[in-house]
């Protein structure tokens, strides 16, 4: 017995009364009959009881803001025009090893042994926000501290902390790409052992390169900082004309006051990874740190380099 299975298209399932064909299409099918309802139906024994009533009208509007994946699917659809081609391949490759989907988010172990295939890269579990001291510091030794719990449901474009969304949809599929990972790791280096005020501007470069960076790429702007490739409000403001954009620069770029309540007035371009990586390096010479270190990643530590 042989059952064919034919696939619709949008103009055909339109003639042909629409009807969900995926799980996630029930977000459409919210249609409520409203005729017992307690505001409206006079018999209901819940009409003159207001707490009743409003306590119903809170649980209510939860299920109806419900929108299964809703992030996921907002930003996928934004990727193909707005991010760089680097986390476009690799968001795919995610989907397709990762369990990557608008219904699944994978587990932390899974993702970590992932990038540790892909460029050594691995994911700890964190509680939360970091300084920005240890954050960096665990950069150092490929290590990206991973938050775990969800941004607040009513929020779903915004979260003012990192979130699995954040880490996930934007950091992630970053990391797994060599050169931004040596990038990663460079200023977590650059980091150790620093002043108070150099930390305060390898954060700033970290803010808008990893968190906000934007690249040109044949000729079209597109983002790189998982900030703008995890907010989908975000993302297109981003691309749009109205946020300014200067060329990156770590001199400049490294004291630029910045903002993380809204949306970014700024943002800085860098011309290609390569040269965002040499731009770095030059201004990391320049930080005055104790002595020079490397990561040596058999002992899976850092060596203080004897100085002559
Ligand atoms: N802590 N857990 C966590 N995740 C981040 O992305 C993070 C952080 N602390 C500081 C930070 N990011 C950056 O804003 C820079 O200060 C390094
Ligand atoms: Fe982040």
């Amino acid at each position: 017995l042989v059952i064919e299975v034919s696939v619709l298209n949008d103009r055909e399932q339109e003639a042909e009364s629409w009807y969900p064909r995926h799980i996630s299409e029930l977000d459409n099918c919210t249609h409520l009959v409203t005729k017992f309802e307690p505001e409206l139906d006079s018999d209901h024994p819940g009409f003159t009881d207001k707490k009743y009533r409003e306590r119903r009208k809170q649980i209510a509007d939860i299920a109806f803001e419900y929108k299964q994946g809703h992030v996921y699917k907002e930003l996928k659809l934004l990727f193909p025009t707005h991010a760089c081609k680097e986390h476009i391949d690799v968001f795919q490759v995610l989907e397709k090893e990762c369990g990557y989907s608008p219904t699944n988010i994978p587990q932390l172990e899974d993702v970590s042994n992932f990038l540790k295939k892909k460029t050594g890269f691995q994911l700890r579990p964190v509680s939360g926000l970091l300084s920005a001291r240890d954050f960096l510091a665990s950069l150092a030794f490929r290590v990206f501290q991973c938050t775990q719990y969800v941004r607040h449901g009513s929020k779903p474009d915004h979260s003012p902390e990192p979130d699995c969304i954040h880490e996930l949809l934007g950091h992630v599929p970053m990391l797994a790409i060599p050169k931004f990972a040596q990038f990663s790791q460079e200023l977590g280096l650059a980091s150790l052992g620093a002043s108070d005020a150099d930390i305060e501007k390898i954060a700033t470069l970290y803010w808008f390169t990893v968190e906000f960076g934007l690249c040109k790429q044949n000729g079209e702007v597109r983002a790189y900082g998982a900030g703008a490739l995890s907010s989908y409000g975000e993302l297109r403001h981003a691309i749009s004309d109205a946020p300014k954009k200067l060329p990156f620069n770590p001199y400049t770029t490294a004291v630029q006051e910045y903002t993380d309540e809204d949306l970014q007035p700024l943002y800085f371009i860098v011309e290609s990874f390569d040269d965002m990586m040499q731009k770095m390096r030059e201004f990391a010479e320049t930080i005055r740190r104790p002595r020079p270190v490397r990561y040596d990643p058999y002992t899976q530590s850092i060596q203080i380099l004897e100085t002559t």
